[in-house]
């Protein structure tokens, strides 16, 4: 492979051949060329091929077509490479909410043989620096709005040496000078397109490599498979595209499949379901908490556009399943993906749907379950879950490579069970499972059995530390509104769980909270209850 990148950086960096995992590509949407370019392929093919008129952006002030797409990320490709010197392999840290522009720029990035690195909108200055040292970032396009976290960092940030804000009347003429026409980088297709700096909700930020090959695998795995999506289908939802689940579900797969993607750049549940209706959007990316606030609102909107429905992210409790089709009719589409995968690898289509399960190994990957020696584990059996296909786990020079990616396999860090039929099972983060006098406790299963009661919103469940038992089940709780807290609640809860599941489960420690923490892409951050939960009364 002879690689168009300058400045090697993150080649440099893989891990050793060694210690990648397996990869397949034995489907035969998946053999692709030796060179391509993601941003050719999502973008100049369509438009070469004559879908030049179509819409491909859809926002609050107006549509834009893939020709005028085409031509916004060339205006920026020209502005990285001739005003900012750009050189292919450069990084370039892009900062911004979802909108056109975001769009544009990430696009202009491929095209340019640059490597982006997304950052989402609410990182602070600290978290800021420590990706663009880790990355060596050279240069930078951020949103005029997003400034000031980035200003902060910058004295800790050395290597980032040309920074520009858009929405800022000087970039803004300076764009609008450059040409709209600019030839795309024929990178080689194992060039470095992408590093996604994990969400991890603990430790140091570890950056993930993805290709160019990979940023069109993974468009031709989830959604060809689960969603069949075509021309006529307007994509919107909730995740930055900063993160690998919304720069797929609202950039990429949408281009791969001509289709259109309604950008907004912030999301409560009443204003997704305002932009659902406006845009006529058909297919919807969000997560678990989202679709149980949705279900609440629905009946006041009109969303007879809406096709599928995508949950990832964390686990969809079963009560969250059947609210929302008890409120809307549609069936969800759960898929557990990962930064490290890029994408989905585990899901279902409606049809296929099982009740707790989040489906099968997509066509194009092969999932296990494998014990703690490594060996596969029968039917039924907890264990780890562990992954291979097109995409996979390549860390940017970090030892947790050999964590991640064992014998070929990448362990993605959770506990789950395969039935006879290839169903997979989630239970719990592999570190979150709570073992109480010698019973192991899924805390995401006593989460699902109180989030069917109809006092509670939300919900979440950790072991915290207990003399005699080791670990206890304690439960932090945020009730609907008109609920009351209190000795005689939390008796109810505990008696609803006790008649849901096996009693020992029961959550014999429950704490009233406004509020859960989350992190910016909806996971629950159990850590920081596990913290409280250890905290006196
Ligand atoms: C958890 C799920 C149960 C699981 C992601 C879709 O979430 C994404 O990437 P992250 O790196 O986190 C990965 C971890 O999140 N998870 C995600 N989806 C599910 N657990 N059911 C699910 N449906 O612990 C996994 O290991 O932030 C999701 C697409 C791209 C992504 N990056």
């Amino acid at each position: 492979m002879k690689t168009a990148h300058a400045d090697t950086f993150a080649r440099d960096r893989l891990p050793p051949r060694g210690q990648w995992p397996e990869f397949g590509f034995e489907l035969p949407e998946l053999r692709y060329p030796e060179r391509m370019n993601c941003a050719a392929v999502l973008l100049d093919e369509r438009v070469r091929a004559g879908d030049g008129e179509r819409i491909a952006l859809r926002a609050p002030d107006g549509e834009c077509s893939y020709a005028q797409l085409q031509a916004q990320a060339n205006r920026l490709a020209n502005l990285l490479v001739r005003e900012m010197g750009l050189e292919p392999g450069n990084r370039v840290l892009l900062r911004g909410p979802n909108n056109p522009m975001m769009a544009a720029a990430w696009l202009a990035v491929f095209k340019a043989g640059g490597i982006c690195v997304g950052t989402m909108p609410l990182l602070r200055a600290k978290e800021l620096a420590e990706i663009v040292n880790k990355a060596q970032i050279t240069h930078a396009l951020c949103d005029r709005r997003l400034d000031a976290e980035l200003e902060l960092a910058r004295p800790a940030c050395p290597t980032l040496k040309q920074l520009r804000y858009w929405y800022d009347d000087e970039t803004d003429a300076l764009v609008a000078r450059q040409s709209p026409a600019f030839a795309t980088l024929d990178t080689a297709a194992e060039d470095v397109a992408l590093i996604a700096f994990t969400s991890g909700t603990t430790g140091k930020p570890k950056g993930t490599v993805h290709f160019h090959r990979d940023v069109v695998a993974m468009c031709d795995c989830f959604p060809r498979s689960c969603l069949k999506p075509g021309p006529e289908d307007i994509f919107i939802g909730s995740p930055p595209l900063a993160f690998t689940f919304g720069l797929g579900g609202l950039l990429c797969f949408p281009l791969r499949f001509g289709a259109s993607t309604a950008l907004v750049e912030r999301f409560t549940p009443e204003t997704m379901l305002e932009a659902i209706q406006r845009f006529r959007a058909t297919i919807l990316f969000s997560a678990p908490t989202m679709y149980r606030a949705l279900a609440g609102l629905w009946k006041n909107y009109d969303l007879s556009s809406l096709r599928k429905c995508v949950s990832a992210g964390e686990a969809l409790p079963d009560a969250t399943r059947q609210l929302f089709r008890e409120a809307s009719g549609i069936e969800i589409i759960d898929g557990i993906g990962a930064t490290e995968m890029i994408h989905i690898f585990i899901s279902h289509t409606p049809e296929t749907v099982r009740r707790g399960a989040t489906g099968r190994a997509l066509p194009g990957y092969r999932a296990t379950v494998l014990d703690e020696h490594g060996k596969p584990c029968a039917p039924g059996v907890v264990g780890r879950l562990a992954v291979k296909g097109p995409t996979g786990c390549r860390y940017l020079a970090d030892e947790r490579q050999r964590d991640y990616v064992r014998n070929g396999w990448n362990l993605t860090g959770d506990a789950y069970l395969m039935d006879e039929e290839g169903y997979f099972f989630y239970q719990a983060r592999t570190d979150d499972m709570i073992i109480s006098a010698g019973y192991n406790i899924a805390g995401p299963e006593v989460e699902g059995a109180l989030l069917a009661h109809p006092a509670v919103a939300e919900c979440g469940v950790v072991g915290v530390p207990d003399e005699e038992r080791g670990m206890v089940v304690k439960a932090f709780v945020v009730l609907k509104s008109g609920q009351a807290p209190g000795e005689a609640m939390a008796r109810a809860l505990q008696e609803h769980v006790k008649q849901a599941i096996a009693p020992y489960k029961y959550p014999r420690q429950i704490a009233f909270v406004a509020a859960l923490p989350r992190t910016e892409t909806g996971k629950l951050q159990r850590f920081k209850l596990r913290n409280e939960g250890t905290k006196a009364p």
